[in-house]
């Protein structure tokens, strides 16, 4: 197995990927691994947040180089890896990416497929797939580009660069940078209030944010008011208000 599943805490799933002899890259199995992991994970319902992790010196330094190297364009096309890739963009519950050490190539494009990244001091994200003959092929060059504006992404994707925690910070790439040694704590922080809320709610609103990269304001906000509305229609709405006016914490039952 190249991915360890664990549950740190009640509401938290977590996933670290774990091929330490190479950096954690990317191969098939641990793709597969690793969006079936997330896909039990989604169908828990015990499970309101995750949080996506590599080791100390890698979060993954990429898609397996030794897997591609001699495949043409029309083993790369049959093998359809994307697919795979794909289905993490499906995944409904916020997913939290905890990145110490390398996030190159599709490592940083793993890490840009989640919902929130928090970085070690000695994490370093790049695209340096044009160092190997190619180019960004899992969002790369479109993530990137929405996160951190095309002159940085352009900068990254061309000379293969990476960023520190802190550029991509500032870059707003990432959401916050932490010592190395409390990387855990603070993902698990955060995913524990993301898992106390509403989970209908984060569902809902994650969905929501995501439309804003991929449509029009105008559609966007005709989709985000449709999921407002139908939010009325949950319990947890009740329960949320009628909480607050009674000057009480809410208790979310995901209904
Ligand atoms: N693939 C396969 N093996 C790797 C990879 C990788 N991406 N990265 C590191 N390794 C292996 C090394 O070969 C080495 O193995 P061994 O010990 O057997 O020689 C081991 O991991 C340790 O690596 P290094 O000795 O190189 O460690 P260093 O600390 O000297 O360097 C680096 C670390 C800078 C991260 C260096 O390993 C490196 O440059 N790695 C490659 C980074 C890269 O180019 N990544 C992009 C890959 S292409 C890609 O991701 C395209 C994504 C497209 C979507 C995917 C679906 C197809």
């Amino acid at each position: 197995m190249y991915v360890r599943v664990t549950r740190p805490e009640e509401g938290i799933g977590q996933i670290q990927l774990h091929r330490p002899d190479v950096l954690n890259a990317l191969n098939l199995q641990l793709m597969e691994e690793l969006v079936s992991a997330l896909e039990s994970m989604d169908r828990d319902e015990a499970i309101r947040c995750i949080i996506l992790t590599g080791d100390r010196r890698a979060f993954a330094a990429g898609a397996d180089i030794g897997e591609m190297s001699d495949a043409t364009a029309v083993d790369m096309l049959l093998r359809d890896q994307f697919a795979t890739w794909d289905r993490i963009r499906h995944i409904s519950k916020p997913i939290i990416a905890a990145v110490s050490g390398y996030a190159l190539g599709g490592g940083c494009e793993l890490a840009m497929a989640c919902d929130l990244i928090i970085a070690s001091e000695t994490a370093k994200f790049g695209q340096p797939e044009i160092n190997i003959g190619v180019m960004p092929g899992a969002g790369g060059t479109q993530r990137l580009t929405r996160a951190v504006g095309k002159a940085r992404a352009m900068e990254m994707v061309l000379t293969g660069n990476p960023i520190s925690a802190e550029e991509a910070l500032e870059a707003g790439l990432i959401n916050r940078v932490v010592p190395e040694e409390l990387l855990l704590d603070e993902a698990l922080k955060m995913a524990r209030e993301i898992a106390a809320k509403p989970p209908v709610a984060v569902r809902l609103a994650k969905k929501s944010v995501l439309k804003a990269l991929d449509t029009t304001l105008e559609t966007g906000l005709a989709y985000e008011q449709m999921l407002f509305y139908f939010l009325f229609a949950t319990e947890d709405q009740r329960e949320g208000m009628k909480a607050f006016l009674e000057k009480r914490k809410p208790r979310f039952r995901g209904r």
